[in-house]
C-alpha cells in the first residue's frame, strides 16, 4: 500500500495549494478529501449537489453525448441543462495528468430534472494508484450527493452465450483483486463503519429498471483482476469454474466504496472481447488486442448510450416519468 501512494514530493507540483490540500487528505481521511473535492465541484458546476453519478469505462465516452442529448430532450422536468465540464485534476485528490495530456473530466449535465455528473473515464489500480485514489470519484460523487452511482466498463466475455458487443448487467462479482477500499483507518465519525454488508451489492431495483428499457439484457457475475495483463487460458477455465462470466480490471473497488456510503449501484459491462483462449463460434481463439477493444466498444456505444439515457430519468427512487 505505501509503495504505490505517491511520494510526499507530489505536494509540491504544479497543480495548486488546494489540489494539495486534498491529496494529503486522501492519505490520511479520503472522506474529508471527497468532501473537500465536492465543495470544488459545487463551485465550479454552479450546483451544490448532485443526484446521480455515471462512470464511464473504456468504449463508454460516446454514451456521454446519448445522454447530453437525452438532456436537450427531456420531458417532464425541468429542461436539460448543457453540461460543463471539469478536469479531474481541478479537483484535488486525483492523480495530476499524465504527460501524453489525457486528463480526465467529469461533466455535469440535467437529465430530465435529474443533476447528473458523468465521469469521462476513470482511475485504474493498474496505473499504480492507492485504493483511496480509485474510488475518490464515487466518494466524491456521494458526498455531492448522489444516491445512485452507475458503473460502467468493458469486459472480457466468459460466458459462451456472450458475444463482443453485448451489454450485461452486472448481478455481483468476485473481487480478485486482493483489495479493499475499506483497509485502513475505520471511516471517520459519522460515516458507517468498515464491515460493510454486500448482500445488494448490485441494486435488484435498478437492474429491473434496465430490464424495462432492454428486457433482452443477460446479467452476468464480473470477476475483477488487478491487470494490466490479460489472463492466461488457464486463468479463464479457472475463472469460469469459480463463476464468472466477465473479467475486467475496474468497478468492484468503486462498487464497494458507493455501498459502503449507502448509494445504489447498476453496473453496466460491454463485452468487447472474448475472453483468453475462448473462441467464437465455429472459430478459433484470437489474440487480445487493445486497439480491437477500443474499436468494439465504439461499435457498441450507441446501444449502451441508448440504454443509459432511457434508464437515467427512473433511478432516483420516486421520481422521473413512470
Ligand atoms: I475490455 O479479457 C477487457 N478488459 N482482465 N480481461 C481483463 N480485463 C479486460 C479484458 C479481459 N477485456
Amino acid at each position: 500500500m505505501t509503495s504505490d501512494a505517491p511520494a510526499a514530493g507530489a505536494a509540491s507540483g504544479p497543480h495548486g495549494a488546494a489540489a494539495d490540500d486534498t491529496r494529503a487528505a486522501a492519505a490520511g481521511d479520503p472522506y474529508a478529501a471527497a468532501a473537500a473535492s465536492a465543495a470544488v465541484l459545487g463551485e465550479r458546476t454552479g450546483l451544490p449537489q448532485h443526484d446521480v453519478a455515471i462512470v464511464l469505462g473504456s468504449g463508454w465516452a460516446p454514451a456521454a453525448d446519448a445522454l447530453a442529448g437525452a438532456g436537450g430532450t427531456a420531458e417532464g422536468g425541468a429542461p436539460g441543462r448543457a453540461g460543463i465540464e471539469v478536469p479531474l485534476a481541478d479537483l484535488g485528490g486525483f492523480p495530476p495528468p499524465t504527460v501524453a495530456g489525457h486528463s480526465p473530466v467529469v461533466r455535469s449535465l440535467t437529465v430530465g430534472g435529474l443533476r447528473v455528473l458523468v465521469f469521462l473515464g476513470r482511475i485504474h489500480l493498474y496505473e499504480g494508484h492507492p485504493v483511496a485514489t480509485v474510488v475518490h470519484g464515487v466518494r466524491m460523487a456521494v458526498a455531492a450527493g448522489c444516491r445512485v452511482v452507475v458503473l460502467t466498463n468493458a469486459s472480457g466475455g466468459i460466458k459462451e452465450s456472450y458475444q463482443v458487443g453485448q451489454p450485461v448487467l452486472i448481478s455481483d462479482h468476485l473481487n480478485l483483486t486482493g483489495r479493499s477500499p475499506l483497509s485502513g483507518n475505520p471511516p471517520p465519525e459519522g460515516y458507517p463503519g468498515r464491515f460493510t454488508d454486500l448482500t445488494d451489492l448490485y441494486s435488484r431495483r435498478l437492474r429491473d429498471l434496465a430490464h424495462d428499457a432492454d428486457p433482452g439484457l443477460p446479467e452476468g457475475v464480473y470477476a475483477a483482476l488487478p491487470g494490466p495483463h490479460y489472463e492466461t487460458p488457464a486463468e479463464i477455465r479457472a475463472l469460469r469454474t469459480l463463476g464468472a462470466d466477465l473479467v475486467g480490471m475496474s468497478t468492484v473497488l468503486e462498487a464497494i466504496a458507493a455501498r459502503h456510503l449507502g448509494a445504489e449501484v447498476l453496473a453496466i459491462s460491454l463485452v468487447t472481447n472474448l475472453a483468453a483462449g475462448l473462441a467464437p463460434p465455429g472459430g478459433t481463439p484470437a489474440g487480445l488486442d487493445h486497439a480491437e477493444v477500443v474499436a468494439a466498444g465504439k461499435a457498441a456505444a450507441a446501444r449502451v448510450g441508448g440504454l443509459l439515457a432511457a434508464v437515467l430519468p427512473h433511478v432516483l427512487p420516486g421520481a422521473g416519468p413512470t
